[in-house]
């Protein structure tokens, strides 16, 4: 049924209802009679004060925003749950870590670090992994990146990093870039850096998807088992979608294509059923190898090789349902890294120790008064009961007479303390004199940097020569390109002269003054690099299909076909959104405008285009671009014969390698998604030369 109404001003409003559709209300829940006009003294009179709606609405819609985070503020999450393979309980007594087959819910929330909220995805940045598990005895966050080392060693210089990185104070800008003096001139001056920053310039920092990125607790933790027995611990996330980045030029470029890539990436691929999955894997260590081991574990600028302690796999994080509101949720949900139940607890890393005091702060002033945890998304989902009351927003007061302890009201008294099952702390013995320091088994900056670096291929180190060029020739002053090149040259010397090169630095400046020698001894570990770890499917990736009128409907359906067999997706670009009529007749409806659908948003592209659609295409520089952006791209392209003339103006066809697949016989198809499953055809790289 559809009701028309006048709006006062000659105007008309349409809209459609049904009988089914609620009555809306104010907040108090008055029925409203009129949604469109004020009220007025007269037909064009002043607006009567009394207009209790209009006043209600529009004080609601002042206050709507919360504060962003002052990190992370960018971020998207999804539920799921998480799925223990096995009991580990020889380790730790935590609930969720007790039952074979035991599933826990949670909630997860990914986001960049240093753009604001309304900032792009592909920004060059670390990556926020914050995993929310609502066990049987808590709430357990786990609040992590997906690079496995920080920046600074202790938490009191986090304030000076995070405003390093972010727009300048006086001018209000660069957003969502390091690419700026104040952040390499920080960098520069803080050697403890060098590793994280191999890291940050490598693609890492520009991951393909959510999806395809590992995530770490970076910090050393405890877990802690029915005995008291404590077991020092890592925690790994490893996506079973494999690890995939995508290159510098095509991030730059998806950021005016699609800022929300990253975020619609997940959101599609849940709606889809295509469900993300990571497992949690753990490096397990004692005392004597804490002891033993090269640096120290308290370092959050270290990490421990893979080869050295093997990452266990304990079970599975599964993300299947994304949020019915954002704001409620994702912008709500509020992390706490001191948020632990029984059987995990702290180690005694400078940086854990500052973070676990930083939280519940920032909770404060962002969600506005104590009580964040009666916000569902917050609120534990096992039974909990407190003396805690009042305060802004209070939803769940306790019932009842008594709200302290000790009380003697019998039964009716209230909750009571579990020396059994309660949290206690693991009994560490600590002393020492109370001092500002730093220790000096934290001095050695350079030896992990140099063992990142030499674990990655060639084509990966190029990339972090490639962005550390980029970056500081964003840097105005000459002094601080020349300071971090001095660093460079303690982690590799090659790396350094790279560098230079690319900056044009006339005199190559003395290795910056190193606390500790760099250790040339440390061993490649495979498990550092991308390219060493890539996946062998081209699941859960998409296929940009090219279309015009007459495109081959029969190479069509084969691609189609051998894509789903894949578990892949395809996406139809076509000249006009409407879609195109194919070689038989049938219309094939499109996803994508040419123009809003570059092919750096898919991961291989196919041209199926006729004679005549190539012809035309090939005027239009946006058809141009897709084709010579996803070759520069080194991505997989299957193309029709009749796509030629388009390749030739794209700037190609001279250049056409085994990563461009001609679709000439019945099976060339499935050749394609085959060669798909390299992801992308790295060899051409040297060739196109694109940073
Ligand atoms: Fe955070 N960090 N952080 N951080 N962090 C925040 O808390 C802080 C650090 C991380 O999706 C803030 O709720 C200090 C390391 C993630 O909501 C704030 C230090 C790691 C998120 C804060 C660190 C992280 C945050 C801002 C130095 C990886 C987003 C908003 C010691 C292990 C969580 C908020 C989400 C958010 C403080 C360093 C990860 C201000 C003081 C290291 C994933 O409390």
């Amino acid at each position: 049924m559809s009701e028309e109404k006048t709006t006062g001003n000659g105007g008309e409003i349409h809209q459609t209802s049904g009988d089914k559709n609620p009555i809306l209300t104010t907040q108090q829940g008055t029925p409203v009679s009129d949604d469109q006009n004020s009220l007025k003294i007269g037909h064009r009179g002043p607006t009567a004060l009394e207009d209790f709606h209009f006043r209600e609405k529009i004080f609601h819609f002042d206050h709507e925003r919360i504060p962003e985070r002052v990190v992370h503020a960018r971020g998207f999450g999804a539920h799921g749950f998480f799925e223990l393979y096995d009991s580990i309980s020889e380790y730790s007594s935590a609930d969720l870590f007790q039952r074979k087959g035991e599933k826990t819910p949670a909630f997860v929330r990914f986001s960049t670090v240093a753009g604001n909220k309304g900032s792009f995805d592909l920004a060059r940045d670390v990556r926020g992994f914050a995993v929310k598990l609502y066990t049987k005895e808590g709430n357990w966050d786990l609040v992590g990146n997906n690079i496995p080392v920080f920046f600074i060693q202790d938490a009191i210089k986090f304030p000076d990093l995070v405003h390093a990185a972010k727009p300048e104070p006086d001018r209000g800008f660069p957003q969502a870039q390091t690419a700026h003096d104040n952040f390499w001139d920080f960098i520069s001056l803080m050697p403890e850096s060098m590793h994280m920053v191999m890291w940050t310039m490598s693609d890492r920092a520009i991951p393909r998807s959510f999806r395809f990125m590992e995530g770490f607790g970076v910090h050393t933790f405890r877990l802690v088992n029915a005995e008291g027995k404590s077991t020092f611990v890592k925690f790994h996330w490893k996506p079973k979608q494999g690890l995939q980045s995508v290159v510098w030029n095509e991030a730059v470029k998806i950021n005016g294509a699609d800022p929300d890539f990253h975020r619609r990436d997940l959101w599609d691929a849940i709606q889809m059923g295509d469900y993300p999955e990571w497992e949690l894997g753990m490096q397990l260590f004692d005392e004597d190898f804490a002891d033993k081991f090269d640096f120290d574990v308290l370092d959050a600028t270290k990490i421990i090789p893979e080869e050295e302690v093997p990452v266990r796999p304990v079970g599975r994080l599964v993300l299947d349902r994304v949020v019915d509101n954002f704001f409620a949720e994702t912008e709500q949900v509020a992390f706490c890294t001191q948020n632990i139940v029984p059987g995990i607890d702290f180690s005694n890393d400078p940086l854990l120790q500052g973070r676990n005091f930083s939280y519940l702060d920032t909770q404060l002033k962002r969600l506005g008064g104590p009580n964040f945890t009666h916000i569902p998304i917050n609120a534990p989902k096992c039974p909990f009961h407190h003396f805690q009351q009042d305060g802004h927003m209070a939803m769940t007061n306790p019932k009842g007479r008594a709200n302290y302890e000790p009380n003697s009201w019998g039964a009716e008294g209230g909750p009571r303390e579990s020396p059994e099952k309660g949290f206690r702390s693991y009994p560490s013995q600590e002393s020492g004199s109370k001092e500002r320091v730093r220790s000096e088994s934290f001095a050695d900056h350079y030896s992990q940097a140099r063992q990142f670096y030499i674990s990655q291929t060639p084509i990966e180190q190029n990339h972090i020569a490639d962005a550390l060029v980029f970056e500081l020739s964003k840097v105005e002053k000459v002094e601080i390109r020349t300071r971090l090149v001095a660093h460079l040259l303690n982690i590799d010397k090659g790396l350094a002269e790279n560098v230079a090169k690319g900056l044009r630095i006339k005199d190559m400046p003395a290795p910056a003054k190193a606390a500790k020698p760099t250790r040339m001894d440390l061993k490649e570990s495979t498990p550092l690099s991308i390219q060493k770890n890539t996946p062998k499917s081209f699941k859960g990736r998409k296929i940009g299909v090219l279309l015009s009128d007459g495109a081959d409907i029969d190479t069509f359906k084969m691609i189609k076909k051998a894509a789903e067999a894949e578990g892949a997706m395809i996406e139809i670009v076509a000249p006009m959104v409407g879609g195109v009529e194919a070689s038989d007749g049938s219309w094939i409806e499109a996803k994508q405008k040419i123009d809003g659908g570059p092919s750096v948003l898919y991961d291989a592209v196919a041209l199926l285009i006729s004679d005549q659609g190539a012809q035309t295409l090939m005027k239009e520089s946006t058809a141009r671009d897709f084709v010579a952006d996803a070759f520069a791209h080194m991505k997989f392209i299957a193309y029709l014969p009749s796509a030629m003339p388009l390749m030739e103006k794209a700037g190609i066809a001279e250049s056409l390698d085994e990563g461009c697949i001609k679709l000439v016989t019945p099976d060339s198809a499935s050749t394609f998604i085959m060669e798909c499953r390299k992801i992308r055809f790295w060899d051409r790289e040297s060739k196109v030369n694109v940073v």
